[in-house]
């Protein structure tokens, strides 16, 4: 938390500095995502370079290499905007930074809610962390005014010729890169899930809840031999279930009814396998769907292909309160005291690798 606090002070200083250049752009539907461009002038975002022509053959018209990345990223966010009902802005902090890049494996990005909040009105479950994108769009009011909803960060080394990753960034917008790219709005979909509501805000090196109090995603984590749910386990149990592969399921009821078409990954009951390696995986355990799941989801630790199909993340958003497009509003509940913390879940990463990508066994 306390490193955590720092690097928003640092994001906030920079945030001055996005909006002198006029950056932030609005894309619209259900809900409407804002982006929020914390970079530098003339790095990430903002990067002067040309333009990337196999990009720009596949649909992406921005005129330098930042103008590409912000547009591939709006395209992103735009296809979540289209699923999501929400009458609050839900305000994305987007920042490209050089980050692991190695000859046989590149962190692709991370991201987060940036505050939690619970017992604010109109919060289904009481006493409960809510990321704030969705504790806005249910309590229909922003928790947190000033403040973005979601920190995403990527790797602006991917595009860096130092770099020994043999891939480069993909920012078309058709879905079909060509062979040495990684897709660009792939990734951006799977790092807004995670600020979405796709993240526990347990600490999975002790089990212990954020503040001792439960989240909302930690509802449906169920550990299936035991039948226990993540709020009635103990914190040692927690720390078991995050290692129990296999065993490790979202059992909520959207995902259930939305899950038949998996072939692997999914238990009989329609119970979903969650990604809990042993040991685990810092940063990437219990936050994902295990990479058993085939065919591939879109939320699995590891990319696995250009995908610009949500899959059953939208089924989980639905499990954990999110009103989708294709579904009622969450019926108001009783007010009460409202209540907020700095989010302590801390990112996810997501991780490209050069063996085996498509099925990243531990
Ligand atoms: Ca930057
Ligand atoms: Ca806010
Ligand atoms: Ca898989
Ligand atoms: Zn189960
Ligand atoms: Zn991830």
């Amino acid at each position: 938390m306390q490193d955590r606090k720092k690097l928003l002070v640092a994001l906030l200083v920079a945030s001055v500095t996005a909006v002198a250049l006029g950056d932030p752009g609005l894309v619209h539907a259900q809900a409407t995502i804002v982006i929020d461009v914390l970079d530098g002038p003339g790095e990430g975002f903002n990067d002067p370079g040309a333009p990337n022509s196999a990009s720009a053959a596949g649909g992406n018209a921005g005129t330098t290499l930042g103008d590409q990345r912000f547009v591939a990223f709006a395209y992103a966010a735009d296809i979540w905007a289209g699923l999501l009902d929400s009458s609050q802005a839900i305000v994305v902090g987007a920042t490209f930074d050089p980050l692991l890049c190695e000859a046989s494996t590149a962190s692709l990005g991370a991201a987060g809610t940036n505050t939690v909040h619970r017992d604010f009105t109109g919060a289904p479950v009481s006493n409960t962390w809510y990321p704030a994108a969705l504790a806005n769009a249910l309590a229909g009011a922003d928790l947190a005014p000033g403040n973005d909803d979601i920190d995403a960060f990527f790797n602006s080394a991917v595009d860096d010729a130092a770099c020994a990753f043999p891939k480069i960034w993909y920012y078309g917008l058709d879905g079909n890169p060509p062979a040495g790219t990684i897709d660009f709005v792939s990734v951006v979909l799977h790092e807004l899930g995670h600020g979405l509501g796709f993240q526990t805000f347990v600490d999975l090196s002790t089990g212990t809840r954020l503040n001792d109090v439960d989240d909302i995603f930690m509802l449906w984590l169920e550990n299936h031999p035991t039948g226990e749910f993540f709020p009635e386990m103990t914190d040692a149990a927690r720390v078991a279930a995050s290692v129990n592969t296999g065993n490790l399921h979202w059992a909520g009821p959207d995902v259930i009814a939305q899950s038949s078409g998996l072939t692997s990954g999914r238990h009989p009951s329609g119970h979903v396998e969650m990604y809990a390696p042993d040991p685990q995986d810092p940063g990437s355990s219990v936050s994902h769907f295990s990479t058993s799941l085939s065919p591939d989801e879109l939320m699995e630790p590891s990319f696995t292909g250009a995908t610009h199909d949500v899959g059953l993340a939208a089924a989980l958003m639905q499990d954990i309160g999110w009103s989708t497009s294709s579904s009622l509003k969450t019926t108001a509940g009783p007010a009460s005291d409202g209540s907020s913390s700095d989010g302590g879940g801390g990112g996810s990463c997501f991780i490209a690798t050069m063996i085996g990508s498509h099925n990243n066994a531990q």
